[in-house]
């Protein structure tokens, strides 16, 4: 989570499932357009033109498109990006549920996949929304979506000494994987709070180790996530482990960045690529001394006999903490380093590791990632098919794919429609879980009482399960 900003980032264009029948183009200039205008002046336009000015949050450009039947469509956006790198918002038939699409920089005209729309038999409408603005439309392209190839999901864990608990749970995570969705929420005291509203409990509870960062012990922090983690794994719940890590030192704790915010990059002037380049200097040994910290931690889970979804270095490839600061050699050094001394110097083989961002740049490769998985805060409980599509590539479909935090809960009903196969949703804390503008009650119960949604009272057999599966 970014407190604050939370965005999913998304990245190269992935247009994977697709056939060639049926293509429909839509140019821009010729849709509604909504404080948005026609212009000619880039030249590789296709059509008479192409649409500029989103520079307002209601400026859109509304494309009406019929479909036969009711179908699934992959959708292309023909953009450019002269502006920079910006995000825009594809919104159907007003449903609320938006995708967030990341439209690269470029300098002439270029396509970006933009996962799929599910249209209704009858007219249907396909909005280019704001979002951030400042990019040209050419157009839209809508074709037939192929059938989703089955998935090739890696046998066995990164780490051979994996635990034998461990592997069964990577075991029954590949048995629910494309069949299931699992139920999960950020901290157990709001995944109570789902128990007291609605009757179902979530099946993963996340928890951070951030109040264990060194430099917030030195100031007076007490965690207690690992004793809430073992709270729900005696309940027969899966746990997943993060880390907002404060920096090890360089926090700037001034009025606007507090030492409590040292997990962000604009709080501190820690450098992680000065720090890794030299071994033998004093803040290499502080990063050392952090790790071997988190490692205590995740030790005394070990002995308790919990297995973790273990999602070290989250959102690296966003900027915005300090171990993506430096871009994506320092972050795939960092979690090398980081994957070597917890595996193999501390024998942490309860962990199953989860790589966190969207693009090839930032991937540690899969010799060290277990599940991929990224964070993605778009309201209207959508299936996020766009970022499913974008992990699906990232993993060559090798890889389980996880929706480790979301600001709104994926309505089950979408991700069958899409085939948008995430492992597990995991809403963040306090206003995202605890309001009806990201996550309404009656939406709640909708998720938690559905079928394919796998909640506390239905994993309890997921020993048994992974033992028996292959
Ligand atoms: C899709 O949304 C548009 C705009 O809200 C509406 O006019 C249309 O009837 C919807 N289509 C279907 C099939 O519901
Ligand atoms: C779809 O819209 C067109 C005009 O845009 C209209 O003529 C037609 O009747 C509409 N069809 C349905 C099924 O609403
Ligand atoms: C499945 O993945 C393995 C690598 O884990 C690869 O060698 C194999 O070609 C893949 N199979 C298919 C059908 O893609
Ligand atoms: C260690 O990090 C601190 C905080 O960012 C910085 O002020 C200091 O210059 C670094 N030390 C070295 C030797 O680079
Ligand atoms: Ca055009």
């Amino acid at each position: 989570m970014v407190f604050g900003l939370a965005l999913a980032l998304s990245s190269a264009p992935v247009h994977a499932r697709s056939c060639q029948q049926e293509a429909q183009t839509l140019e821009a200039e010729d849709a509604v357009l909504t404080g948005t205008r026609v212009e000619t002046s880039l030249a590789g336009y296709s059509g008479s033109g192409y649409v500029n000015g989103f520079d307002d949050g209601a400026d859109k450009i509304t494309f009406n498109v019929a479909s036969g039947t009711a179908k699934l469509y992959d959708l292309t956006i023909r953009y450019a990006g002269i502006y920079g790198e910006k995000r825009t918002s594809v919104i159907l038939n007003n449903s609320g549920a938006s995708t967030e699409v990341l439209l690269p920089a470029t300098e002439s005209f270029s396509t970006v996949s933009a996962g799929q729309v599910l249209l209704k038999a009858g007219n249907n409408s396909i909005e280019i929304a704001n979002n951030w603005g400042w990019y040209l439309i050419d157009y839209i392209s809508i074709e037939p979506a192929a059938p989703r190839p089955a998935h090739n999901i890696t046998a066995g864990l990164v780490n051979p000494n994996a635990g034998s608990g461990t592997k069964i749970l990577y075991k029954y995570l590949r048995s629910i994987y494309g069949k299931k969705i699992l139920s999960g929420q950020q901290d157990v005291s709001w995944a109570d709070w789902i128990t007291q509203q609605i009757g179902r409990t979530p099946a993963v509870v996340s928890v951070d180790l951030i109040d264990y960062s060194p430099s917030r012990v030195e100031r007076g922090t007490v965690g207690t996530s690992v004793e809430e983690a073992i709270t729900h794994h005696a309940r027969g719940g899966l746990i997943s482990v993060m880390w907002h890590w404060n920096a090890p030192t360089g926090l700037y704790d001034t009025d606007e960045n507090k030492w409590w915010s040292g997990f962000y990059t604009r709080a501190t002037d820690f450098d992680v690529q000065a720090t890794l380049s030299d071994p033998t200097s004093a803040n290499y040994t502080l990063l050392i001394r952090d790790i071997d910290a988190i490692a205590v931690q995740l030790k005394r889970l070990q002995a308790a006999g919990v297995s973790i979804l273990w999602r070290p270095l989250h959102e690296a490839e966003g900027g915005w903490f300090w171990w993506g600061a430096k871009g994506p050699g320092p972050a795939k050094q960092l979690y090398a380093l980081l994957y070597e001394r917890l595996t193999n110097h501390h024998e942490l083989n309860n962990l199953i590791w989860i790589w966190n961002s969207v693009s090839a740049d930032w991937y540690p490769g899969d010799e060290t990632v277990d599940i991929v998985s990224t964070d993605v805060y778009a309201q209207g409980n959508g299936p996020m098919s766009a970022q499913y599509d974008q992990l699906v590539q990232l993993g060559s479909d090798t890889k389980m794919i996880a929706a480790a935090e979301v600001g709104a809960a994926p309505l089950p009903s979408l991700l069958q429609a899409y085939g948008a196969h995430w492992l597990y949703f995991c809403v963040w804390s306090d206003t995202f879980i605890n309001n009806a503008e990201w996550n309404s009650l009656d939406t709640l119960r909708e998720i938690y009482g559905s079928e394919y949604v796998l909640t506390l009272d239905e994993v309890q057999d997921w020993r048994a399960v992974g033992s028996a599966a292959s």
